[in-house]
């Protein structure tokens, strides 16, 4: 038997050109239990100078399944990335080569401070782009990149299912499809259209979140939305590199299996390209360049989703609006930055705020090489400091007088119009340029402290594009559209005073700190907040103000649904749940909540008054209560309030007294 062994695997090594003498023995005494595509597999693997990853195998008969389980794993990856393992590991190696040497990727470009588009919530610019954007948004598809890990966050669920905000307790998905739906019919109703559009919206997923993002959906009836309305694509992730030589990593939990993570958002437009869903767009848009009728022009491009096909053929699509996981400010900035892109005529466009120095979201810089070559671009904080520095600004990312940096902070909210995507796109294939970003364990940058792995980002798609690409940026007010959750409490507790603490914490406040401002500006007085310490930081506590996004989508709109002397005490809690709300000469002191359906029209008036929901705190560490409250801090304790619901349509009035 074992001779018969040997002379086989002789046999293989041969017809292969193989020497034995190179190849780890563990690996050669395995060889016969392997196919010959296996073989072919454990080649390139040996020949990449992956060898260690078999040095732990047994002796034949022992985990042999184990063993072929890892070449499946090993193929799948070598199929998923363009070029397969063997680009992975060169371009890793070049990457790290330059990483140890310090190499700066923006070498020969000097940044500069770009100029775009600054609004300034509420003023007549800001209500025309509202509108413009409103318009629209009919015409636009919605994509978000939900594959991230969140290990920042230290969330043990999928981040969009983390309430955005614990009075109504509705999730960011929910709050996100909601928003889009109340675009979609806010849109339909301003075109007057007979048949209302349906806007497309796509979920990038990765394994860490696929199954919990589609039970989420199920589990809720997909929030109101249609099921083939949503389209989620899956990113693969990519092998994990142990040292500069792009070693790769095995698995701390499994030796059979090589280490992997997400390959980054920048994944998005690869996937979004190959799916084939662009390019049922592309066709519609040619055909309308080109003067035909949608109904003339017959599409050639095959789509996995044909109810979806359909729809994206209706839509007419022009825009694709890419946002991420956590901010529930997000849609209070969509329809004016939306306007910005449709009458800018922007290719691209950026959602910004003001900047602290050093707070962790990207700038956008102007790069001018001197070559004569320049381009707006986001440049990673990590990489700000050391660029600035280089480039003769000794202080690096520093605030200058206006206690900001002056380089707009990128919140990675991207408006690229459809046509030139598409034609960029399938001259990329959706590639991105990528990096790595290894953590040393010191100074000689011979070891990194964990695995790394390659990496790219939604906001390098402009690197690829030509000087006549219209690339802009739209800053819109902090408080107004950027509230992420992203820090779990103890580092969020840590943040240098003044830059934001980016938490579940200050997510929810900023949620409360904006409608009240939103309805201060329509002419409500609502109380000044208080300061309170929630989990080690310190936020403003304003009423808890909230409202479902088809109550109120533009200042425009909100302003419209309130009016006389309407005053909320800062102990308050406000909920609109529905479309037709008017409020007017309400002095609320306590606690309402309003729930309508679409039809129903509900004058609220008078002096509302209770003992209302009280803001509780609570300590993170207390496992008895859910991760979702712990994460923030606080819960709401409901002593007393007024509830109301109309589930029929008609006209009525609630004024207590
Ligand atoms: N994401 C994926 O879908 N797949 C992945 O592989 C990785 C992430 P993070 P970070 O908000 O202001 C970004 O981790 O590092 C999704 C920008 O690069 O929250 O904070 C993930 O689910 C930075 O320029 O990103 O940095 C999430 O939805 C700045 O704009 C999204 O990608 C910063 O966000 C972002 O993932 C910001």
């Amino acid at each position: 038997m074992a001779s018969a062994t040997a002379d086989s695997v002789a046999k293989i090594l041969s017809g292969l050109n193989i020497n034995a003498g190179d190849w780890p023995l563990n690996l050669v005494n395995n060889l016969h239990l392997l196919h010959p595509d296996q073989i072919e597999l454990a080649k390139m693997l040996v020949d990449l100078g992956q060898s260690h990853l078999f040095q732990h195998w047994p002796e034949p008969g022992v985990e042999d399944e184990q063993k072929k389980a890892f070449f499946a794993q090993v193929a799948k990856l070598n199929s998923n990335y363009p070029g397969g393992l063997a680009s992975y590991v060169k371009n890793a190696r070049e990457l790290l080569a330059d990483s140890k040497e310090g190499k700066n990727p923006y070498d020969g470009f000097t940044p500069s401070v770009p100029t775009g588009e600054v609004l300034s919530f509420g003023d007549n610019n800001f209500i025309k782009f509202e509108e413009a954007g409103v318009k629209e948004s009919q015409n636009a598809a919605f994509v978000l990149v939900a594959g991230g890990l969140g290990e920042r966050l230290g969330y043990n669920g999928i981040k969009v299912a983390l309430p955005a905000e614990t009075t109504t307790g509705t999730c960011f998905l929910q709050l996100y499809i909601e928003s889009i739906l109340a675009l979609q019919g806010a849109s339909s109703r301003l075109s007057h259209a007979t048949s209302p559009k349906v806007i497309p919206f796509v979920i990038m997923t990765s394994d860490d979140t696929h199954a919990r993002t589609l039970d989420l959906l199920e589990s809720n009836s997909y929030f109101g939305m249609k099921p083939t309305q949503v389209h989620l694509l899956k990113q693969e992730k990519v092998a994990c590199l142990e040292d500069n030589d792009a070693r790769l990593a095995l698995d701390p939990h499994d030796k059979y299996k090589i280490q992997t993570k997400p390959h980054g958002h920048g994944d998005v437009h690869s996937l979004l390209y190959s799916s084939g869903l662009l390019n049922v767009c592309y066709h519609y848009v040619i055909s309308l360049w080109h003067g035909n009728s949608i109904f003339d022009d017959v599409c050639v491009c095959s789509c996995p989703c044909l109810s979806l096909q359909i729809h994206l053929r209706d839509a007419g699509l022009r825009w694709v609006l890419f946002f991420q996981d956590t901010n529930g400010l997000l849609f209070k900035a969509i329809p004016a930055s939306l306007g910005v892109s449709a009458l800018k005529h922007y290719h691209v466009n950026s959602l910004a705020v003001q900047r602290k120095a050093k707070e962790a979201i990207g700038g956008i810089t102007r790069l001018t090489h001197s070559d004569g070559r320049s381009m707006v671009i986001n440049v990673e904080y990590n990489q700000l400091d050391p660029l600035l520095r280089a480039t003769g600004h000794p202080d690096g990312d520093a605030n200058c007088e206006t206690g900001y940096s002056p380089f707009p902070g990128n919140i990675n909210q991207l408006i690229l119009e459809l046509g030139p995507y598409i034609e960029e796109l399938t001259k990329t294939g959706g590639a991105i340029k990528e990096f790595v970003n290894p953590k040393y364990k010191d100074a000689s940058k011979t070891s990194f402290k964990s695995s790394t792995r390659l990496e790219c980002m939604m906001q390098d798609y402009p690197k690829t594009l030509p000087p006549s690409a219209r690339v802009g940026f739209t800053v819109i007010d902090t408080w107004l559209a950027y509230a992420p959750v992203k820090n779990n409490p103890e580092d969020a507790a840590k943040v240098p005073k003044g830059n934001p603490y980016h938490s579940a914490t200050s997510g929810e406040m900023a949620i409360y700190r904006a409608n009240s401002r939103i309805l201060q500006k329509a002419g409500v007085q609502v109380e000044d907040p208080v300061k309170q310490v929630f989990n080690g930081q310190e936020v403003e506590v304003w009423p808890r103000i909230t409202w479902k996004p088809r109550w109120g989508l533009t200042f425009a709109e909100i302003k419209s649904k309130v009016s006389g002397n309407c005053s909320i005490s800062q102990r308050s809690t406000l909920g609109l749940k529905g479309r037709s709300i008017l409020l007017q000469n309400l002095s609320l002191d306590g606690a309402l909540i309003i729930n309508t359906v679409d039809g129903a029209k509900v004058k609220v008036g008078g002096s509302i008054q209770n003992k209302g929901w009280m803001v509780e705190s609570i300590d993170y560490k207390d496992t008895s209560i859910p991760e979702e409250l712990r994460t923030r801090g606080f819960r709401m304790k409901k002593v007393e309030g007024l509830e109301e619901t109309y589930n029929q349509p008609g006209e009525f009035s609630l004024k207590p007294c």
